[in-house]
């Protein structure tokens, strides 16, 4: 695989929601659009809510005026949701008032269209403002990105398994987490030399990842020689199971080490912490659970799994 393929996912065609309670209105901006871009409509504020939490629109085109909740409500609710908040909103109103237009940007807007609608307007801020969010999600992703591997960061990590531990105690489900270091990593740098050192790591973090076996596993960068994975959904035996299959799968890269003391090449040692469904959890608790797992599976004889 393309290590570039992690940096740079390839774009789709981005997804705008125009949200009018008049349907001619939302035709004329179908019209307009659907060529480059994939449009959902809506034809009031609830349905924007839920459409724009389920579907991730790219971009909102909202309508000021409609009854019921109104642009602005519509506006003021997404911007208040973590998984909302970053989707650029357009005002179309046929209100030419300054004080209006202020609102709106006060409340979060990235732009104003008045009707009637001039196509290539339209066009060219929906282009403009889709740019700037495509530049400001990258710089997201890489703030994120551990640069020598291409996974996920530790800030990523600390961050994640918040939200995760949030969500396993509020569905009751298990949490786990496997901690995974190099075993005798200094005397093989010392040895080979530190460029010898990164290729190794490139290797490790990629076989992580093809161990990895469902979209929701997350692998990151914890320290320098160090990765955790954060298993949703997943109690101790899998966690357990998981690690069995990442011990196994980097001793099989055979990475000549002629310093170590457990191998003529590159292992590993794990430990994992698991937090049961229907049992409340803590996130530091669980990290520092996988971590003690970890020490003693060094103090053990490395190359080996603690639970
Ligand atoms: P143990 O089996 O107990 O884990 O021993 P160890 O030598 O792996 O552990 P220690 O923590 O003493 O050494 C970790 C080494 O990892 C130290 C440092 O030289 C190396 N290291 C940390 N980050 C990087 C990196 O980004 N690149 C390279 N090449 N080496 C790194
Ligand atoms: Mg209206
Ligand atoms: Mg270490
Ligand atoms: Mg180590």
């Amino acid at each position: 695989m393309n290590q570039n393929e992690d940096f740079f996912p390839s774009p789709s065609r981005p997804r705008l929601l125009v949200v009018d309670d008049q349907a001619t209105n939302i035709q004329v901006l179908y019209q307009i659009l659907s060529n480059d871009y994939q449009v959902l409509m809506a034809t009031n504020g609830a349905q924007a809510l839920a459409l724009c939490a389920s579907k991730q629109p790219d971009m909102v085109l909202l309508d000021l005026v409609m009854p019921d909740m109104d642009g602005y409500q519509v506006c003021q609710r997404l911007k208040a949701d973590a998984i909302t908040r970053d989707i650029p909103v357009i005002f179309i109103t046929a209100q030419t008032d300054e004080s209006a237009e202020e609102k709106g940007f006060d409340l979060g807007a990235v732009d104003f269209i008045s009707k009637p609608i001039n196509p290539r307007i339209v066009r060219a801020r929906v282009k403009t403002h889709l740019t700037l969010k495509a530049q400001s999600d990258l710089l997201r992703s890489w703030a994120y990105l551990d640069g020598l591997t291409g996974v996920h960061n530790r800030r990523f990590f600390d961050e994640r398994i918040h939200a995760e531990m949030g969500r396993a105690i509020r569905n009751q489900t298990a949490l786990s987490v496997v901690m995974m270091d190099v075993d005798f990593f200094k005397r093989f740098n010392d040895h080979y030399g530190h460029q010898a050192g990164d290729d190794c790591l490139r290797k490790v973090a990629k076989t992580l990842k093809a161990s990895l076996m469902r979209a929701s596993d997350h692998i990151a960068r914890y320290g320098g020689e160090e990765f955790v994975c954060l298993l949703p959904d997943t109690g101790f035996a899998g966690a357990m199971q998981l690690a069995e299959t990442i011990r196994k799968d980097i001793a099989s890269l055979q990475i000549e080490h002629s310093q170590s003391s457990v191998a003529p090449f590159v292992t590993v040692s794990l430990g994992v912490g698991c937090k049961p469904e229907k049992v409340h959890g803590n996130a530091n608790q669980l990290i520092n659970l996988a971590d003690t797992q970890l020490y003693k599976a060094k103090e053990h004889g490395r190359h080996r799994i603690f639970g």
